[in-house]
């Protein structure tokens, strides 16, 4: 277990990382490649492999469609193309998010308080799923340390737990029960704090699609998707590391942890590539990267574990 600051705020900064193109970014400026690579040259979002490689280009973001039509929401469904086709039922707004348990604020936050237009940035990430795929999306949200700060972490918290909107009227799956519903996932403290983690409320500078998580999900980069719950409507500061939903289900499958990471394989698949989703015939396989890609940001978090047993 990496050593954490015995206050839970000591250790982080609040750095500031916004890509470096205006407030507003139209989708126009996101598909037009050379700007794009001009400004993601800049950023820190895409800080490993995109230069190791030295073919940036194959880092560039998703499409909106790819990005919206293949997707895992069990919530609508077990396929990819579940979450668009169905998820049309599912109202997202008005939405409130309540911040809990150890804090010295606790309440119900509106979406706009938790994520108010002027806080929000533009973050490229990575997305790794478990299953061997990735997809790179271009993500509007706020960093969660923010809104925890907000709320006034106390002393004892170690832990923060996120729990996903529980709508069985409006959530086809959730009548299925494919999976022990509401969907849960938690961080350890420090991780909830960092800078790269996110609440994203959009993609490409649109609301989220209910396929991504609408109103506003998680977003983990370093770790596999399922760490990333969508739809999330409250978030607990914890003193006991929390339940969550695949590690209770598998837990020699779904570690707690779920850092990506090559050298740990999936019992039933390797890890060491992945599949980038629009990355055509030959082009989308490519190795796995340490944590993602953000080694430089994150590994740190994780000094004096062992990887390969606390994954
Ligand atoms: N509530 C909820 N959150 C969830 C999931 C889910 O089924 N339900 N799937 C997870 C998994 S496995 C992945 S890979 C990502 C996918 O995010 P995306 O569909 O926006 O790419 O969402 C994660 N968050
Ligand atoms: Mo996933």
């Amino acid at each position: 277990m990496a050593a954490r600051p015995a206050s839970g705020q000591a250790s982080w900064k609040d750095e500031p990382m916004r890509l470096d193109w205006s407030d507003v970014t139209p989708e126009a400026v996101f598909m037009n490649r050379r700007a794009f690579l001009a400004a993601a040259g800049a950023t820190l979002a895409l800080p490993q492999g995109a230069g190791a490689a030295g073919a940036p280009a194959e880092d560039k973001p998703n499409t909106l469609d790819e990005i919206t039509h293949y997707n895992n929401f069990y919530e609508f469904g077990t396929g990819k193309t579940d979450p668009a086709e169905y998820g049309g039922s599912f109202q997202p707004l008005p939405w409130s998010v309540q911040v809990d348990g150890l804090v010295d604020r606790p309440g119900s936050r509106a979406l706009d308080e938790i994520a108010p237009a002027r806080a929000v940035e533009d973050r490229i990430y990575r997305l790794r799923c478990v299953e061997g795929w990735s997809m790179v999306i271009p993500w509007n949200g706020v960093p969660l340390a923010g809104v925890l700060k907000a709320a006034g972490v106390q002393a004892g918290a170690k832990w923060v737990a996120f729990t996903s909107v529980l709508r069985p009227e409006q959530m086809p799956g959730q009548r299925r029960g494919v999976l022990d519903f509401p969907y849960v996932e938690a961080l350890r403290l420090d991780e909830a704090m960092h800078p790269l983690t996110l609440l994203a409320t959009g993609v490409y500078g649109k609301p989220l699609a209910v396929a991504n998580g609408a109103p506003i999900r998680l977003v983990v980069p370093w770790k596999y998707g399922f760490k990333s719950a969508k739809s999330i409507t409250r978030i607990t500061l914890t003193d006991t590391r929390p339940p969550t939903t695949w590690n209770m289900l598998q837990p020699r499958e779904y570690g707690f942890y779920a850092n990506v990471n090559p050298d740990v394989d999936h019992p039933r698949w390797s890890q060491a590539s992945e599949r980038r989703i629009g990355g055509g015939l030959l082009g989308g396989r490519r190795p796995t990267l340490m944590f993602n890609g953000y080694a430089d940001q994150v590994a740190s978090l994780y000094a004096g574990m062992d990887l390969a047993r606390d994954y």
